[in-house]
């Protein structure tokens, strides 16, 4: 474990990026504007899949550059980088057999996680992959418990009547997850969330999967209930703990831990957001984090077009250079 673990407590600060369907939105669906994160867009608002689903139409980032933005993650002085192949709306960014919902069956056609995975190869960065492996809005059945949980669903589509978590995960979590941890060489990272809810046996089967097919891969917290960090000394199912950027103010983590924040409020882009995060703030954050032994996960929500927006690529650039001259290399 702590061999498999030693080059990401050095690399200690990593980009997240969140990029989908939502993206094009920008959080205003209709003329609405979510109240909340803008990648929550289509349970927040209520759209229903069929309306949802047509976003793919639109999908055709022109100006996507997968060197480009592991070269924003380099000139930050990041060492990895971490993208949602699927979130929970359930669309992916890689090329799918088993659900068409997919970028393949946009005007892009292009697999965006290979892409990516490629130029984090050439510029010399860790690569690792956001999958919701419980929640997802195109399988209503995959429905997974009570009260918030189940609030988790786009209520929308929710058939009670066809709810079976069991049959999703046979028929897209798993072979997804099997897509992905087969289709592209070395996957450093795998950021399962949301798993609470699930039970142990599945639980259980997304580690054999991972093990199986990337035995060298780190698995974050939130594959089942995060808030139980002591399961680490129980029972070895994940390797680090996933809290979310304004969890802790004190001591030092009992396990490695990463800290995920955002560049702005929301994870996925949202055009109304100009809540950017200065060079001071961000480096703030990862000294907070890396005083504590952890790491920070840094997200940038890029836009349709596939170009981050202008302000926290400067921010993270400027403190990228801080770092070059004050940190460690
Ligand atoms: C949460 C998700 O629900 C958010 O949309 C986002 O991906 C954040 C990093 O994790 O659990």
């Amino acid at each position: 474990y702590q061999k498999r673990m030693q080059w990401w407590k050095d690399a200690k600060y990593g980009m997240f990026i969140h990029w989908g369907l939502y993206s094009i939105l920008g959080g205003e669906y209709n003329g609405e504007i979510t109240p909340k994160i803008a990648e929550w867009i289509q349970n927040t608002l209520k759209i229903p899949g069929s309306e949802y689903k047509k976003l793919m139409d639109q999908f055709n980032p022109k100006d996507f550059d997968a060197d480009e933005w592991v070269s924003v993650a380099k000139a930050a002085g990041m060492k990895y980088m971490i993208i949602t192949s699927k979130h929970h709306d359930g669309f992916a960014l890689f090329n799918s057999k088993v659900s068409a919902y997919n970028v393949m069956n946009t005007p892009f056609k292009r697999d965006i996680i290979k892409e990516l995975k490629a130029a984090c190869d050439k510029q010399g960065i860790k690569f690792g992959l956001y999958y919701s492996h419980a929640i997802d809005w195109d399988n209503s059945q995959a429905y997974i418990g009570e009260g918030a949980l189940r609030d988790r669903m786009n209520l929308v589509d929710f058939d009670s009547k066809k709810m079976d978590r069991a049959k999703y995960l046979k028929e897209k979590s798993f072979p997804q997850l099997r897509e992905i941890l087969t289709n592209y060489g070395t996957i450093d990272i795998i950021w399962f969330d949301m798993g609470k809810g699930l039970d142990n046996e599945e639980i259980r089967e997304f580690v054999k999967i991972t093990k199986e097919l990337q035995p060298n891969i780190i698995i974050s917290s939130r594959i089942g209930d995060e808030a139980a960090p002591v399961a680490m000394n129980k029972d070895l199912y994940f390797d680090f703990f996933t809290p979310s950027d304004n969890y802790f103010t004190g001591d030092q983590m009992p396990i490695p831990f990463e800290m995920a924040g955002t560049t702005n409020t929301s994870w996925g882009y949202r055009k109304d957001d100009h809540e950017w995060r200065k060079p001071n703030f961000i480096l703030n954050s990862l000294i907070a984090s890396a005083s504590r032994n952890g790491n920070y996960l840094l997200n940038v929500g890029p836009m349709a077009s596939g170009l981050m927006p202008a302000e926290p690529v400067k921010n993270l650039k400027i403190a990228g250079s801080w770092l070059k001259e004050n940190g460690e290399s």
